[in-house]
């Protein structure tokens, strides 16, 4: 591509890993450049061959990606289940706990007697956490109000962490992500009363990018996810779907059959469900941290989703159960130590794959014409950022064009 205006700032003496499929692995280019006008990318290719620009930087070597992308997370919550996870340690199940009205319920407990100001806080320093490894944008669902008043709130403060920090935030309605007491036992009652007027309302209010649920037993049923998704179409809103997390009820299949972004977990995804998704080009989304911590004993079946040609994104399902979890680099390491997927197949699923999560086709490569939300790392090869546990290489992050 040329450019005949001098770029804002170039950055040279770069391994650019620009993450598009097709090519070299990662996408790598050696001795790398990457332009950047107004906040996007608008040249990248060999630094021999690199346009003129007003500011240069040289990088030394290091390996720059685009930004890392949690395209799946639970960060705005009170509380803490650190109890549950000794029950766990004593042989208590995670479902076991969840009918026994903890679990998520008490997450639910403790997010309604939140004020939005703690919410914030809270939610600030998971972002805070994962921005310090490079995120340059997240996925925040609600689902730990499960009444009007707390999902709205819930959803003001992911729109909120946008506002208060360099990242970009795409917010997912998850009204149906457990029945509440005051409904226990009628799931249909609580889908009239509360999820879909609360979807509805936070619609209106610009608070919803997206609808997802939890098809599981101890939550809602396919045919009930099927009218929370009819009504999200009828508004404009894509779906996603947490689906065979801890059991098979097709709801991968329900979710491709609706035209959905993602279908997330999988560790019981069956060939059918594999082909559904390859059909409709459904996102899938590991959480290889919610399997880790609930030590599944089924992982979700790589081969077949690489053989199908299902794309594979890499998420955190940061929350304060299943996956307490605020790193998206150990999210790329268990990916592949427990899930088997390539270093760049994880890198990928947390960058290429993950803008595709969310529906979103201007980041997560570093091409001319998508922004430059980049990540600067202090690596030579970008396999070491799979590889390593709990060491952060992040030398510099670039968000929007701006180092932040
Ligand atoms: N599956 C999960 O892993 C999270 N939500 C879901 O539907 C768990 C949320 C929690 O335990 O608080
Ligand atoms: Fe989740």
């Amino acid at each position: 591509m040329s450019v005949s205006e001098p770029s804002d700032r170039l950055l040279t003496g770069a391994r650019v890993a620009t993450m598009v499929p097709g090519g070299a692995p990662y996408g790598l280019i050696e001795d790398g450049a990457v332009a950047i006008t107004d906040g996007h990318v608008v040249w990248v290719g060999p630094a021999t061959e690199a346009p003129c620009a007003r500011r240069r930087e040289d990088l030394g070597g290091r390996l720059v990606t685009p930004g890392l992308i949690d395209c799946h997370s639970h960060i705005v919550f009170a509380g803490d289940r650190a109890r549950e996870f000794e029950m766990r340690l004593e042989g208590a199940s995670y479902e076991a706990i969840a009918r026994a009205g903890g679990g998520i319920l008490s997450t639910v407990r403790a997010t309604r007697a939140a004020s939005e100001a703690e919410l914030l806080a809270g939610a600030l320093a998971r972002a805070d956490a994962l921005i310090a490894e490079g995120a340059t944008l997240l996925e925040i669902k609600s689902g730990y109000g499960l009444d009007r008043d707390t999902e709205l709130r819930m959803l003001r403060v992911a729109r909120r962490v946008a506002a208060e920090r360099p990242v970009r935030v795409r917010t997912s309605f998850l009204g149906a992500h457990a029945v509440p007491p005051e409904f226990a036992g009628d799931a249909e009652g609580y889908l009239d009363a509360i999820v879909l007027p609360t979807l509805e309302a936070a619609a209106a209010e610009g608070l919803v990018d997206a609808v997802d649920g939890f098809c599981e037993g101890i939550a809602f049923s396919p045919a009930q996810i099927a009218r929370l998704f009819d009504r999200a179409a009828a508004l404009g809103l894509p779906v996603k779907l947490h689906a065979e997390q801890l059991s098979n009820l097709g709801g991968a299949a329900l979710a491709a059959d609706h035209g959905a972004l993602s279908a997330d977990h999988l560790e019981w995804l069956d060939d059918t469900g594999v082909e559904a998704m390859a059909a409709a080009g459904t996102v899938s989304v590991l959480l290889p941290g919610a399997y880790y911590t609930l030590r599944e004993t089924r992982v979700p079946p790589v081969a077949a989703l690489r053989a199908a040609g299902v794309p594979m994104a890499v998420a955190t399902d940061c929350n304060p159960g299943s996956s307490p979890l605020a790193s998206l680099l150990i999210a790329l390491n268990m990916a592949c130590t427990l899930f088997r997927l390539t270093p760049e197949e994880a890198l990928a699923g947390a960058t290429w794959h993950a803008a595709r999560a969310l529906g979103l086709d201007d980041c997560g490569a570093i091409v001319p014409g998508r922004r430059a939300d980049l990540a600067i790392w202090d690596v030579r090869h970008p396999a070491e950022l799979a590889y390593r546990i709990g060491w952060n290489p992040l030398a510099a992050r670039i968000f929007a064009g701006e180092t932040t």
